[in-house]
């Protein structure tokens, strides 16, 4: 364009009156110290081996909960803590990570405002991934919180939604963690050139001290108020977990009591036990208790994070399959009483079916199981989930 003549003003917008002026559109200015890449990089660093821990807990629970064919028959029951572990591990990480999600966002939140918005397609792309990876993750941990609770004020169905974004929470943070790679590995070290490479202000000091210490001591409160849910030695500080190890009929939690399932006095009075095999069978509960009864001490491990021993007795599953004239090590199907319910059918692979701590358990520490645990019968195996503990036993399928 050709140069306004020199002395004459090139005709300029006409400028409005002061009261009708816009504020100039500019981004804010962030002065706090605490909103720069090395205070990222840790706080990354501890919620990246959080959203770590919690995804292969979680893949674990899934393979236990629908294993693929590879897996089919050959899951672990062995050690019968197992699953108490992972997913015990799997909430308490998922509960730490809250606290370090948002502490991260705090950290990080200023970007939001980077001006312009968009600067390149490489930019725009880079800041999408970004998008999509903390909205899964705040979806993550705010729906693994409210399943603990049991609440779900949602349509869709928690378990397969929550493994699905599972996925995207994994492939962003990865993704993240590449874009990022050059600025983490600067910023990683105490002592890094990143870090000496800033003015003194910028350095580590007294106040990321402190922002540190005080998410730690979050993290920790949260911690060490929830993990007796299934860390029994630290139940007595179990105080903000929806359920308590030892706290319910016959000393131990209850998920969905006997009238939630709507097992009725009515349905339990004419129980009869049918195991569906080769040669099928009914047995009545005093039949069934005069077979040779055997004691385990198992723990139900709930998926919700909380868990607890009990002290079980009942009849051996291998032996009631080989009643019914099933080939060793044969799979079953496992069918409650409950009239409907995500856990009124379940399997079982010949694997827990062989297993001589796997019992139709009638008793419970030393009582007969009371209707919330079951009665008059329930599964009880080693190294399982606990929705597949299934209650109030009506048949038994071999496959
Ligand atoms: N039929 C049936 N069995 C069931 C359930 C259910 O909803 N229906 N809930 C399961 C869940 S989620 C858990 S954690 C255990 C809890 O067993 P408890 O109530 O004896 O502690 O039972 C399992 N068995
Ligand atoms: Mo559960």
């Amino acid at each position: 364009m050709e140069n306004p003549p020199p002395g004459r003003r090139r005709p300029g917008p006409r400028r409005l009156p002061p009261a009708l002026r816009l504020p100039a559109l500019r981004p804010p200015s962030f002065s706090g110290r605490l909103h720069d890449p090395r205070t990222a990089t840790v706080l990354g660093r501890w919620l990246g081996l959080a959203l770590a821990v919690c995804f292969l807990t979680g893949l674990v629970s899934h393979f236990l909960q629908q294993p693929p064919p590879w897996l089919l028959g050959r899951l672990p029951s062995r050690p019968v803590w197992g699953y108490r572990l992972t997913q015990g591990a799997h909430v308490a990480f998922g509960l730490a990570a809250i606290v370090l999600l948002f502490a991260k966002l705090w950290a990080v939140y200023p970007r939001l405002f980077v001006w312009p918005p968009v600067r390149s397609v490489r930019h725009a792309l880079g800041r999408l991934s970004v998008a999509v990876l903390v909205a899964a993750a705040v979806f993550q941990v705010l729906t693994g919180l409210l399943n603990i609770a049991e609440w779900y004020p949602w349509p869709f169905s928690f378990v397969p939604v929550h493994y699905a974004v599972a996925w995207v929470v994994a492939g962003s943070v990865l993704l993240h963690v590449a874009v990022k790679a050059p600025e983490i590995r600067s910023h990683w070290g105490r002592r890094s050139a990143g870090t000496l490479a800033l003015p003194e202000a910028e350095r580590d000091g007294p106040d990321r001290r402190s922002l540190l210490l005080g998410v730690g001591a979050a993290v920790g409160a949260v911690t060490v108020t929830t993990v007796g849910q299934s860390l029994t030695p630290l139940a007595a500080l179990d105080l903000l977990a929806p359920r308590h190890p030892g706290y319910g009929p016959q000393g131990l939690p209850v998920n969905r009591t006997a009238a939630a399932a709507g097992v009725t006095a009515q349905a339990v009075r004419d129980w009869r036990l049918e195991v569906l095999g080769p040669a099928p069978y009914r047995l009545a509960l005093p039949q069934l208790a005069a077979l040779p009864q055997h004691r385990v001490r198992l723990p139900i491990a709930c998926v919700e994070g909380w868990s607890a021993d009990g002290d079980w007795a009942g009849v051996r599953i291998r032996d009631l399959l080989e009643r019914a004239g099933a080939r060793p090590g044969s799979a079953l199907r496992v069918v409650s009483l409950e009239a409907a319910g995500a856990y009124r059918v379940t399997e079982m692979g010949g694997e827990y079916a062989e297993d001589p701590l796997t019992l139709l358990a009638l008793r419970l520490n030393g009582e007969v199981l009371s209707a919330d645990h079951g009665y008059p019968a329930r599964i009880i195996a080693p190294n399982r989930p606990g929705v597949l503990q299934t209650k109030w036993v009506a048949r038994l399928e071999v496959l």
